[in-house]
């Protein structure tokens, strides 16, 4: 059981942040899958820990030079697993300056750190006898305990009336639906809000100024924004469909640029699926939620939403050559 514990917690590691970033990248129904998934990887650490426990006591005892980190690492992965429980309860949203998501996913990155560290210290290699049947079963005796606790879990939050009882597929809670007044303002790590008095955007090579908003052709949608820091919120938004705004687009990504330098680069053929939105909920963007003009996008998650918009630019280069989750 000893080599079976210890190849187990290296593949839940890994598997453990595959996952999550998935849940956290994809914004249609099949986040729902990544995240079920994810909770039994996350889960499954919990079933371990009468194993791992009897090793964890007799390395500390050995006192090894680096125990330090085999301890950061301990710590690393109980308040990733904590995070991760609190965050479905929905009752706590903030600790201290971060959400309790955005602290979820701190501790996993600095915890995969540790982990790699820890395996080079501690390696065990896998070999193909680590295949014997006896393992299948279980690994799949661990996976079905997961799943009761997840079960168990996921029916106490909703019968204790916790608000997580009613988040979304993503594992957001909702903020501000109608209201958004009430919709938080969500920068990427080092974006800060810029105040801009007037409306400026060039689109391919046309520029826009507040004159032309009366002649663009608008419809309002309602989309959700489902932002990675764990909250979503509905609104009616007003705005103008990419295609609309680009005709046919010449190129094989639309590059969106924010005044900032945030950017995010589009496959062309989502332009019937995106919008240039310069109102919400029956009025002017605000400069926290993007004045004077923001993307769309339903279906994505929030970090493809740019705000301030400066350029919607037909390009060659190829949507998925650009860092999967922005850097600024
Ligand atoms: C070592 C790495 C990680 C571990 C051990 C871990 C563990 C957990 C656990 C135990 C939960 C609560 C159970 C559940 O989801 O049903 C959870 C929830 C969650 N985690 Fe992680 N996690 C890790 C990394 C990540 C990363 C890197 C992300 C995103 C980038 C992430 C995103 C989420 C999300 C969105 C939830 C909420 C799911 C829901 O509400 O159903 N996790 N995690
Ligand atoms: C991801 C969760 C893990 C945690 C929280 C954890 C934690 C710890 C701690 C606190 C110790 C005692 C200090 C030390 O000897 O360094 C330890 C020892 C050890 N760990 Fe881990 N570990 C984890 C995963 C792993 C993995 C994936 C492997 C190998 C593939 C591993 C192999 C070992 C070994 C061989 C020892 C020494 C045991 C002994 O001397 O009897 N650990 N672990
Ligand atoms: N220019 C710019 N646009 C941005 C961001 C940013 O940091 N800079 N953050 C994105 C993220 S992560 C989200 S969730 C939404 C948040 O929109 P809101 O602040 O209107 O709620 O904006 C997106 N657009
Ligand atoms: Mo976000």
């Amino acid at each position: 059981m000893r080599r079976f514990t210890l190849l187990a917690l290296a593949g839940l590691v890994v598997l453990a942040f595959a996952t999550g970033l998935v849940a956290q990248g994809l914004g249609t129904g099949w986040s729902r899958v990544a995240t079920v998934a994810h909770g039994l990887v996350g889960l499954s650490f919990l079933l371990l820990v009468p194993w791992k426990s009897p090793m964890v006591r007799s390395g500390l005892r050995r006192r090894r030079k680096g125990a330090v980190w085999s301890i950061a690492l301990l710590v690393g992965i109980v308040a990733t697993i904590a995070s991760g429980l609190l965050q479905m309860t929905g009752t706590v949203r903030t600790l201290g300056p971060l959400t309790t998501m955005q602290v979820h996913i701190g501790a996993a990155s600095a915890s995969v750190g540790l982990a790699v560290s820890h395996y080079l210290r501690h390696p065990v290699r896998p070999r193909q006898a680590d295949l014997a049947r006896r393992n299948v079963v279980r690994l799949a005796t661990l996976t079905a305990g997961a799943g009761v606790v997840l079960a168990g879990w996921e029916s106490g939050v909703g019968a204790l009336g916790w608000p997580g009882g009613e988040r979304r597929f993503t594992g957001s809670h909702e903020r501000g639906s109608g209201n958004p007044a009430a919709m938080p303002v969500t920068q990427w790590f080092t974006d800060s809000v810029p105040r801009l008095d007037r409306m400026e955007v060039t689109v391919a090579d046309r520029f826009l100024g507040p004159e032309d908003l009366a002649t663009l052709p608008m419809e309002t949608l309602e989309a959700t924004l489902d932002c990675t820091s764990g909250w979503y919120s509905t609104q009616q938004w007003k705005g103008v469909r990419l295609d609309r705004l680009l005709g046919d687009v010449a190129g094989a990504s639309i590059e969106v640029r924010s005044v900032t330098g945030y950017g995010r680069r589009f496959p062309a053929e989502d332009a019937d699926r995106m919008w240039l939105a310069f109102e919400v909920g029956g009025a002017p963007l605000s400069a926290g939620h993007g004045f004077p003009a923001r993307i769309v996008a339903p279906g994505r998650r929030g970090f493809w939403w740019v705000k301030w918009v400066e350029s919607v630019r037909p390009s060659d280069v190829p949507a998925w050559f650009q860092v999967p989750f922005p850097l600024s």
